[in-house]
């Protein structure tokens, strides 16, 4: 039987999403709702500060694509192993990272998630392995994990969020083989937000549907995802997750979805038409949530204008105390460098 939830193209009905809330309850689609609200306004804030001078380095913004790792995370739960790609803000706060210490990491503070030493681009928490600057890097590593679970023989998985950009990488095709070969729990989510850099997908890779196309070719199993919508999402994770605990073997996942600001913030974005981006921003995820909420009586606008307050106030705080922190001290140049 087909899911309706494992199409890009299934449209969000009132009965899909009356029984989801059902089964999952009010209390998760609030929870995902602040989660993507605080990761909403750590980019808004972030990228302030970046234009005022007070970030530097890069700076890739997560807005837009909220809905995947928000419902991947819910799906997954917080224990697993967790990698991903520079575009890593919304990860790290999701597992655990509070937006104090990421913000004071974007700020190059020595009170930072990498106590100021990595940046926008390299973020880790307890479970996450880190962000990752170079495409399809980051592969081999959640591989191992994937690795270390089963030699360990421990239950769970290892996560690994990619750029659809990477696709293209011998990195990525020679994990999917050695996760199929060794069956290993392994789940490659493909964040498809279209553009790899100024570049197009359509003009980047060979075919369309690439988790569905590319999984057969391992032996393994794939699947296609709005990714811009939460509900299909969190089905399509929760199904995905009960599989590799049943098999232990790898599953690829494509999220298919469009990030709304440019590849990074040096990056107008003009070769988005106006009008293709004004269609876009009619499927924010978020506002996608809000409304289902507000539609099963689950949330009115006052209620929401209260959350919204208060989540944009803890990123306020966050900035002040970012920019209060101290730098880090010259004698700790040395600390945590593994070069000979
Ligand atoms: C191996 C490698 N080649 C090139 C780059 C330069 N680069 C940085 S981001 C990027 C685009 C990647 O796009 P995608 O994987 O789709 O991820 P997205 O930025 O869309 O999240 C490129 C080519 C790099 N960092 N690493």
């Amino acid at each position: 039987m087909t899911n309706p939830y494992f199409s890009p193209h299934s449209t969000p009905s009132p009965e899909r999403e009356s029984l989801f809330i059902k089964r999952e309850g009010k209390e998760k689609l609030l929870t995902a709702l602040r989660q993507m609200l605080l990761i909403r306004h750590f980019e808004i804030r972030g990228e302030s500060a970046y234009q005022h001078g007070l970030v530097g380095g890069f700076y890739h913004s997560y807005i837009g694509q909220e809905a995947i790792a928000v419902s991947a995370i819910q799906a997954f739960g917080t224990e697993n192993w967790y990698s991903t790609t520079y575009r890593c803000h919304a990860h790290a706060l999701l597992l655990g990272a509070t937006a104090e210490e990421l913000m004071a990491e974007l700020y190059g503070k020595a009170t930072g998630n990498a106590k100021g030493r990595g940046g926008s681009m390299h973020l880790y928490t307890d479970h996450l392995l880190g962000g990752f600057g170079i495409v399809g890097g980051h592969l081999p590593i959640a591989l191992g994990a994937a690795f270390s679970l089963k030699y360990l023989k421990k239950r769970g998985a290892s996560i690994c969020f990619l750029g659809e950009g990477a696709c293209a990488q011998g990195a990525y095709h020679e994990t999917l083989n050695l996760a199929s070969l060794w069956k290993l729990p392994l789940i490659i989510i493909i964040e498809n937000n279209q553009w790899g850099m100024g570049t197009h997908v359509s003009r980047a890779l060979a075919t369309d549907k690439i988790a569905e196309k590319q999984a057969p070719a391992y032996g393994i199993k794939g699947y296609t995802l709005d990714g811009m919508d939460y509900f299909n999402c969190f089905e399509g994770f929760s199904h995905i997750y009960k599989e590799v605990l049943e098999t232990g073997k790898p599953i690829l996942v494509e999220c298919v979805c469009e990030r709304f600001k440019g590849h990074s913030i040096s990056d107008p974005a003009s070769y988005r038409g106006k009008e293709a981006l004004q269609a876009l921003l009619q499927r924010d995820p978020l506002l996608h949530l809000k409304e289902v909420l507000e539609k099963n009586n689950l949330l009115n606008e006052a209620e929401f204008k209260k959350i919204d307050q208060h989540i944009k106030q803890e990123i306020l705080d966050a900035m002040k105390t970012a920019e209060n922190s101290p730098w880090p001290s010259l004698a700790t140049l040395e600390e945590g460098v593994y070069a000979p």
